[in-house]
């Protein structure tokens, strides 16, 4: 009896162990849903490469004031190269994972991927704002991140975004203010807040992207309660995650939802992809050429 119960929990440790390789950090049960993903075109070789002599675009670090975290809050802000003053711009709020804060996006280099996009032509010009995604006085990712007054925080977003944020940056910008022109797309929690807003804001976020969406997703049938609806209002619906990701069950149930219900939708799945930058630069390249056209 001894040795079985060794035996079992020898299992285990070997099991958690195996869960906590890169690519998926230990993320849970990892339930297979069988869709038929959308083709995987690879970016170019240099898409995230910095090119010479191209015009470039600029980084900011803007302040908020926040009625919903009576805080004021940050967030980094990419204007296109030759922002220009007297022209107005589309909007593509770009959310983090659970693990960074206004900065995380930096890490992917945007700027370099935009720059590159506006000089072969293939994107609109666009403001990229990269906030920080938890919406608490202290919303900084340390202590116990996962926790659920932590990952709270992440909700709660959805009201500082709407009435916070987005005032803000059409009142300090040159922004168009009707949801044709404003888009959402995010990273892992970022990828669920994404989904869980854009899709349940149709009337403020017509372009919606999720990229290696995260747990706080939540179910197809609460993102999408009326399909006519959302088939009418919402203009894309795009979502890229790896193979080798833990957490693609949140992407492929709704994927498997808007096939059976003929909503579109597109889930590309990143070849030997993990939770990390490689798929999620790979989701901004494809994701900014789609928007605002
Ligand atoms: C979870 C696993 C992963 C979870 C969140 C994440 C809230 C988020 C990961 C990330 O943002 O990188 O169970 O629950």
């Amino acid at each position: 009896m001894k040795k079985l119960y060794f035996a079992a929990l020898l299992a285990m440790a070997v099991s958690v162990g195996a869960n906590a390789q890169p690519g998926n950090r230990g993320f849970g049960p990892r339930p297979q849903i069988n869709v038929t993903f959308n083709d995987y075109i690879p970016a170019p070789a240099s898409f995230d490469q910095v090119t010479a002599d191209i015009d470039r675009g600029t980084i900011k670090e803007i302040e908020y004031k926040s009625k919903t975290v009576g805080t004021t809050r940050r967030a980094t802000v990419y204007l296109p190269p030759k922002y220009d003053k007297k022209k107005k711009y589309p909007v593509l709020y770009l959310l983090h994972g659970i693990g960074g804060d206004h900065k995380e996006w930096m890490l992917g280099t945007p700027n370099v991927i935009m720059d590159n996009l506006y000089a072969q032509k293939k994107a609109e010009p666009m403001i990229i704002v990269m906030p920080n995604g938890r919406a608490l006085p202290n919303d900084k990712p340390e202590g116990n991140i996962y926790g659920p007054e932590m990952v709270k925080g992440f909700e709660i977003f959805e009201q500082d975004l709407l009435n916070d944020l987005i005032p803000f940056i059409q009142k300090t910008f040159k922004t168009y203010t009707d949801k044709s022109h404003r888009a959402i797309a995010g990273l892992s929690m970022g990828g669920g807040q994404s989904l869980n807003f854009g899709l349940g804001n149709l009337d403020k976020f017509a372009y919606v992207g999720g990229f290696s969406s995260a747990p706080n997703t939540k179910q197809p049938e609460q993102l999408i309660p009326n399909v006519e609806k959302t088939k009418a209002e919402n203009k894309l619906l795009w979502m890229v995650c790896g193979s080798k990701d833990g957490l693609m069950f949140n992407s492929s149930r709704l994927k498997d939802f808007c096939d059976k219900n003929g909503v579109p939708c597109t889930l590309i799945q990143y070849p030997e992809g993990q939770h990390d930058f490689v798929v999620w630069k790979y989701g901004l390249y494809n994701y900014a050429q789609l928007i605002f056209k």
